[in-house]
């Protein structure tokens, strides 16, 4: 019997995951998210009642083994930046494990922090080097989804690429904010093309476009020899999709990994809730007896940081009216008297007072809603005290004098809006 030497047995997948640092992309403004991003970088806004949206990639790390993780952050970190500190900070140093900030280092020019999403990782590469990983895994942190990468590296050391780009199938229609892709019968990425105007169908599809999801494995060593050479161009954006992917196309192996539910072969749940309308919509989904997202999967945890609170609370005000609340999730020490709330999202220590109806809405933490309100289709920002007799969501006229009204006709209040001037800690 001959043995050949050339054949490498399969490499396990924790020894794939433990020698991979991901990377989390955290810097963005997300400006469509309007005055939800004046105060907080997109990943720092609050979801799904307990969340903040950059919970669910870092869960992902966790739950497909990945613990070294750095976050990139720059646009207005401070909440982002509190919120890691309070609740990431549980991985053991001694075991090689870490979840690092990674502020904007102004490393070249004094004049210009981050450019594109290359440039982010690129004023790192000191750091990243003398980590030596074998495997970088970029994501951003401003989508909401399960995935696991563990699985991805799997795909991208078995394929001998040098960067495997996670992608999904989406409408022609919406192809224009993606970076689209070609590929051939093997999966190998044959053109890319940023936001293209006219984006390219898939292969066999009618209205079909393969989309980046923007997350990216690449062999580290070859990541650290394109940033350098990216950073030596002239002219380029330094941004992964518009400078590096082009650039590296023809000459490396490049592969898509389609983001399928491992079990149904089904795209998975995906969503960036980049507008308004987008966010507003993603959080009632939850509340549905199945939504695509479920967040009660044992399997799958997604980890955050909150303050300790009290159950909520549902009580009889002095007139014996019932506080109660229908088709709806509440947090904990959330108050609800002589009140109802109908198909919602109460995020921690919101106070529905009595005689008030909350419907179709999305209310942030910490919000006090007075007296004889009635309130539709509205996401209340944190820590909003409306005043008693407020009445949002019934005329949009009225509602777009006071507060932001979106193409949807989902109202957006803040403090601000409302005149006041929150304790800032
Ligand atoms: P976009 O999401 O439009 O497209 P971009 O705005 O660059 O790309 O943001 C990507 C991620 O990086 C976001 O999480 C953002 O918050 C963050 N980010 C942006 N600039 C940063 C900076 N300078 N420092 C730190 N973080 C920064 C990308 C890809 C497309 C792909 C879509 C999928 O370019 O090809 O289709 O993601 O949503
Ligand atoms: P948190 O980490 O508690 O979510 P954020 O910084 O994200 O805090 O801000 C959340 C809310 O506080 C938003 O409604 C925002 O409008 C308001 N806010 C934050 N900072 C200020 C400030 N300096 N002045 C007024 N309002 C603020």
């Amino acid at each position: 019997m001959s043995v050949d030497n050339n054949q490498q047995p399969p490499r396990r997948i924790n020894e794939l995951t433990r020698n991979t640092i991901a990377l989390i992309l955290a810097g963005g403004r997300g400006s469509r998210l309007k005055q939800m991003t004046d105060w907080r970088a997109k990943p720092a806004v609050p979801f799904g009642g307990k969340f903040r949206i950059i919970d669910f990639p870092l869960s992902n790390c966790i739950n497909s083994d990945i613990r070294k993780i750095g976050i990139l952050t720059q646009y207005k970190a401070d909440s982002l930046i509190r919120h890691i500190q309070q609740g990431w900070g549980f991985l053991r140093g001694e075991f090689g494990e870490y979840v690092d900030l990674m502020p904007a280092q102004q490393r070249h020019d004094e004049h210009s922090w981050y450019q594109g999403t290359a440039d982010a990782v690129f004023q790192n590469i000191d750091i990243l080097r003398a980590r030596n990983p074998e495997f970088v895994l970029v994501l951003a942190g401003d989508h909401i989804y399960k995935m696991d990468y563990a699985a991805m590296i799997a795909d991208h050391v078995a394929n001998q690429a040098d960067l495997t780009i996670g992608c999904i199938e989406v409408p022609l229609e919406e192809a224009k904010a993606f970076g689209v892709m070609d590929v051939d019968d093997n999966r190998r990425v044959r053109a890319f093309v940023e936001k293209p105007e006219n984006p390219p169908l898939m292969p066999g599809r009618e209205n079909t476009a393969l989309a980046s999801m923007g997350i990216y494995v690449f062999n580290a060593g070859f990541l650290f020899e394109q940033l350098i050479k990216d950073a030596d161009t002239k002219g380029s954006s330094r941004d992964f999709g518009r400078d590096i992917i082009p650039a590296i196309i023809d000459k490396y192996r490049l592969n898509a990994y389609p983001f399928l539910d491992l079990q149904s072969g089904q795209q998975s749940y995906w969503r960036d809730v980049g507008t308004i309308d987008a966010y507003w919509s993603a959080n009632m989904e939850l509340i549905g007896v199945k939504p695509d997202l479920n967040l009660y999967d044992n399997t799958w945890p997604i980890w955050t940081y909150q303050e300790q609170t009290p159950p909520a609370k549902f009580v009889f005000d002095d007139d014996d009216r019932r506080g109660q609340a229908i088709d709806s999730m509440v947090s904990g020490g959330c108050v609800i008297s002589g009140s109802v709330v109908r198909h919602s999202l109460l995020f921690s220590q919101v106070r529905v007072n009595s005689y008030s109806e909350v419907n179709n809405s999305v209310v942030l933490p910490e919000v006090n809603i007075g007296r004889h309100c009635r309130i539709n289709k509205a996401i209340i920002e944190k820590a909003c005290q409306v005043p008693e007799g407020t009445v949002i969501g019934e005329n949009r006229a009225d509602d777009e004098k006071r507060f932001y009204v979106s193409e949807g006709g989902v109202v957006l209040v803040t403090p601000e809006m409302l005149g006041q001037k929150r304790h800032y800690v």
